[in-house]
């Protein structure tokens, strides 16, 4: 073992020879201390373990289910493609690796860098033992000091890269379903929400836009004139974002699979041969991502597509996920054969329907092919973790090299490192209650890793979705990041228009809310990829009390705002606690507020209302609605204040769509409002941004007292 310390207050141990993962940055003074905890190594794994006291409690771990104090069940940090989010499964598409202890001696981050499979077993065996076995010897531990939940968060953020940025499109509202299959019907789709008078920010293509299911290709028959109608929804503000899957089809002829076997671009089998697997084409070779070689040219296919017009991606399938592979067709063919007119007993029987139904994914696949790095040869298997995230990497270095600009870039498995390349949507979650709560719980713990350009498909992806469902889950994900309405094929339609008419009309108002709210976003995303910590916090990070700690279906957004959404059926309202005074805003064209007193009470939440809480001496900002980006106001915003003594805040915005950020380059606004003695509020608005004009500030006091002014902009250079 070999230990290193590393800017403030962090640790590293580093076991046998780890494998590059590419995630931790910073210098390392190497020294002589000794982990402070003891680990068991044992034939190929590691084990260690960790005392839970009785209100111990645990964070991060990803995305997975459970809540957002992961203590009581197990996890697996392996990616996986599992369609059903049951609530006994232990790993969804991510293996994320930085969690946080917390006990009544205060708080502790730890990350493990390694790229295969770890379980977690945190308190569910063993209610008061927290086991971690990690299947390798060759790992690196970290260990992360601080005061506090969120100054390790930020430590932890300080180590890793910065985060993915998505252009300022990203956050408008995309329609999505698996099963969009022709130019006529996205044309349809984009006229019908013009119709309506529905914002649109894009929409997102699934399988069918390609030939066969080939990547980079595009279908003749169903898309003839792709770059025509790319170039026409563009003028309108709207955009097309294709999905890439990892498998290239084998097919002679096909330039991908053609030059990936000339330039070695494939991961091997076991006798040096491109791996079989079949996937949506049937068979496919998988790029060997861990490559540099291949991840360059992998990424210059994408070119293909931005010199369509295309500027945002969706990478798919990319654990990567395995229908079969040869040998188990065969085994599953040959035992169905010597089946044919037998009388199978029931353990036959199912060992037979087991052979087939099993098939996907099996754990024997990834370790039947190799990757090459560093001029050595791995097992899938033992750097399983790796995968999605390279290709993610290989796509955004190809993406800005041919498009010069940011792009919207999401995965579907990830892992901590790939924050830095794109942002992850949450994988095939379902069409049911439970998954909103999910999606809640789930958006801090992925900010934990990193991940800020994050959603839910919402409306649920398998299954049947109701106008209800949909609108509830909209009143939660007007506030993530990515917004977009995805469906499988063959569920019911899911669009916010497919209900009838007063869901439409709701679906309406909730959509032109997200869009006033997406200064408020933006300037999260910007502000956090500068400085780290969490968008979605907790509300037990920062308050102490036992409702604080058991309130984890509510949310802070930033450090202005709360939100509570309503996900069950049939209600209309829900109990919420409030930590301290706030203010509700029921978030009407013009807010109506009110102060609460702090406490739980009960909160009347209508289908077609958006409500949240503004906290006490917090300011939030929100613009004008509009129907996609491109034509958001940029002259005049509008301020929310509860303020009783006085309150700061500092807008960040961008150019939306330039690397200069990454150069510092971004414009603040700095609001500062003070309640003067006699009542009156002293207010002055201070903008780097040009075109920012006019600030409308509506304020309210203790006293319920209402506030409105408008003001001009003084711009700063
Ligand atoms: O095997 O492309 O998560 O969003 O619609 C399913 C079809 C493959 C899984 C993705 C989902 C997408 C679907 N894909």
């Amino acid at each position: 073992m070999k230990s290193f310390q590393m800017r403030e207050n962090i640790k590293g141990f580093e076991f046998g020879t780890p494998i590059d993962t590419e995630i931790i940055y910073g210098d390392k003074t190497y020294g002589f201390e000794e982990l402070p905890m003891v680990l068991k190594f044992e034939d190929s794994n590691t084990y260690l373990k960790f005392l839970l006291g009785q209100d111990d409690r645990v964070y991060g771990l990803g995305p997975n289910m459970g809540g957002i104090n992961k203590r009581g069940r197990r996890y697996e940090a392996y990616c996986t493609d599992d369609p059903l989010h049951h609530e006994d499964k232990v790993v969804l598409y991510g293996a994320h690796n930085f969690f946080m202890i917390q006990d009544n001696q205060g708080v502790k981050g730890y990350f493990i860098d390694f790229p295969s499979r770890i379980y977690y077993d945190v308190g569910f065996s063993d209610r008061d033992a927290f086991s971690i076995h990690i299947h390798g010897k060759d790992f690196t531990f970290y260990i992360i000091e601080g005061d506090t939940l969120n100054e390790i968060v930020t430590k932890f953020h300080k180590m890793i890269k910065k985060p993915y940025l998505p252009p300022k499109w990203g956050l408008g509202y995309f329609q999505s379903r698996w099963g969009y299959k022709s130019e006529e019907e996205i044309r349809e789709i984009h006229e019908t929400f013009k119709g309506k008078d529905l914002p649109l920010e894009g929409i997102y293509l699934d399988l069918d836009y390609m030939e066969d299911f080939k990547d980079f290709s595009i279908s003749k028959e169903r898309f003839p004139n792709f770059k025509q109608l790319v170039e026409d929804l563009k003028e309108e503000g709207v955009r097309l974002v294709p999905i890439i899957d990892a498998g290239v089809k084998i097919e002679k002829g096909y330039s991908v699979y053609d030059q990936g076997i000339e330039g070695g671009h494939f991961a091997l089998n076991a006798d040096g041969k491109p791996y079989v697997a079949a996937v949506w084409p049937g068979k496919v070779h998988f790029p060997d991502f861990l490559q540099e070689k291949t991840r360059v040219w992998f990424g210059d296919y994408y070119k293909v597509l931005t010199d369509l017009g295309i500027e945002g991606i969706w990478n798919d399938m990319n654990e990567p996920a395995i229908f079969y592979d040869e040998d188990s067709l065969d085994e599953a063919v040959t035992l169905a054969i010597k089946a044919k007119g037998k009388n199978l007993d029931v353990f036959d029987f199912f060992d037979l329907k087991d052979k087939f139904q099993n098939m996907g994914n099996k754990d024997v696949y990834y370790q039947r092919f190799f990757h090459r790095l560093h001029g050595k040869s791995y097992s899938n298997e033992d750097l399983h973790n790796q995968y999605g995230y390279m290709m993610t990497k290989s796509a955004s270095e190809g993406l800005r090299k041919h498009l010069g600009k940011r792009s919207l870039l999401i995965s579907r498995a990830s892992s901590i490192g790939m924050h830095a390349y794109g942002g992850i949507w949450t994988g095939d979650n379902s069409s049911w209650w439970s998954h909103i709560e999910l999606n809640l719980k789930m958006l801090p713990t992925l900010n934990m890793s990193g991940f800020y350009y994050v959603g839910a498909d919402t409306g649920g992806f398998g299954g049947n979705c109701s106008g209800e469902l949909l609108c509830r889950w909209m009143q939660l994900s007007v506030f993530t990041p990515l917004l977009r309405n995805h469906a499988a094929l063959g569920t019911k339609p899911q669009e916010p228009y497919a209900f009838g008419e007063e869901v439409t009309g709701i679906n309406r108002k909730l959509l032109k809310d997200r869009y006033r709210l997406i200064p408020y976003l933006y300037s999260q995303l910007l502000m956090h990829h500068r400085l780290g910590g969490l968008m979605f916090t907790p509300l037990s990070f920062e308050f102490t009390g036992r409702e604080a700690l058991d309130a984890e279906d509510q949310l802070l957004v930033g450090e202005e705002i709360m939100i509570a959404p309503l996900y069950k059926p049939n209600a209309q309202g829900r109990y919420v606690y409030l930590p301290e005074e706030m203010v509700l805003v029921n978030f009407k064209e013009k807010p109506e507020m009110m102060v609460l007193k702090e406490g739980v009470r009960y909160m009347a939440y209508a289908l077609n209302e958006l409500k949240f809480f503004l906290r006490k001496n917090k300011l939030m900002v929100y613009g004008e609605e509009s129907l996609n980006v491109k034509t958001m106001r940029q002259d005049q915003l509008n301020v929310l204040g509860y303020v009783d003594t006085k309150a700061n805040f500092t807008l960040w915005n961008d150019d939306g769509d330039s690397f200069a950020y990454e150069e510092g380059k971004v414009f603040k606004t700095k609001i500062m409002v003070e309640k003067l003695a006699s009542g009156h509020y002293d207010i002055s608005v201070n903008s780097q941004d040009e075109y920012l004009k006019i600030i409308k500030v509506m304020l309210i006091d203790s006293d319920n007292n209402i506030f409105e002014k408008e003001v001009e902009v003084s711009n700063l250079k």
